[in-house]
């Protein structure tokens, strides 16, 4: 039997931007991906298939082989660990900033500092390799309230423009991480698949290199 190769994608914001990447590298599904409430999406090609997840759960699926390649943002797989993952291309697409930030004016927090994130880890290591105690708290969305409501000193989360922040008068501090998505390879896949990988992985290369260009 000939080989397949899944490929999985994260869902929202960053599908928008995959798309014209994958159609340069001549993978294009076969029905509207916006539009549809499928998972799985076949391609004009019978050995590729896509599958759109959450952009959380992409690492999840490629390092297990459940998909052989993957799109996912920097932030996404720095908090779930490299295991299982080469990370061979930056797609170029979806930047943005990880940022700590504050209260426009706040006052200089006194004692262990509160940081609410949903990227617990990240702010663990950030915290740690400045030799700074914090103590962590999880949230899963709308971190710019914390602070507001005294819940937290920091929060750490994505920055783009920096609307968010100010509409919410916070103000972006400290730089953790600049972030984009990134193409992320099952390491078993890459030995086994090597002769249907290694091409898309050019392909999808000078795909990003003319639309850098452009
Ligand atoms: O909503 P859900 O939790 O299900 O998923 P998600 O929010 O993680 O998905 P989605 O579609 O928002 O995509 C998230 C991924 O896109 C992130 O993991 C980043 O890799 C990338 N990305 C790029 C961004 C942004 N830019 C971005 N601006 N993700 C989120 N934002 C949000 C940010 O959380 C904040 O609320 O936009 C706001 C900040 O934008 P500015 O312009 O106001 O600064
Ligand atoms: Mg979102």
């Amino acid at each position: 039997m000939s080989q397949q190769l899944t490929i999985a994608l994260s869902k929202g914001r960053i599908l928008e931007e995959t798309i014209p990447l994958l159609r340069e590298a001549g993978i294009e599904p076969v029905e509207n991906i916006h539009s549809s409430r499928k998972l799985i999406f076949e391609t004009n090609r019978a050995d590729v298939n896509l599958v759109v997840i959450r952009a959380t759960d992409v690492p999840t699926y490629v390092a297990f082989g459940a998909a052989d390649l993957g799109v996912s943002g920097k932030d996404v797989l720095m908090e779930y660990g490299g295991q299982g993952l080469y990370e061979p291309l930056d797609l170029n697409i979806s930047k943005c900033r990880l940022m700590t930030a504050g209260r426009v004016g706040g006052p200089e927090p006194t004692g262990r500092l509160r940081v609410a994130t949903k990227f617990v880890e990240i702010t663990k290591r950030y915290y740690a390799d400045q030799g700074r105690q914090v103590d962590i708290i999880k949230l899963y969305g709308a971190m710019e309230l914390a602070p507001i409501l005294g819940l937290a000193d920091r929060i750490v989360d994505i920055v783009d423009t920096g609307r968010t922040l100010k509409a919410n008068g916070l103000e972006p501090l400290e730089l953790i991480t600049s972030v984009s998505a990134r193409l992320v390879v099952c390491k078993s896949s890459m030995k086994m698949k090597h002769a249907l990988i290694q091409p898309i992985l050019n392909d999808l290369e000078e795909a990003v290199a003319k639309a850098s260009a452009d």
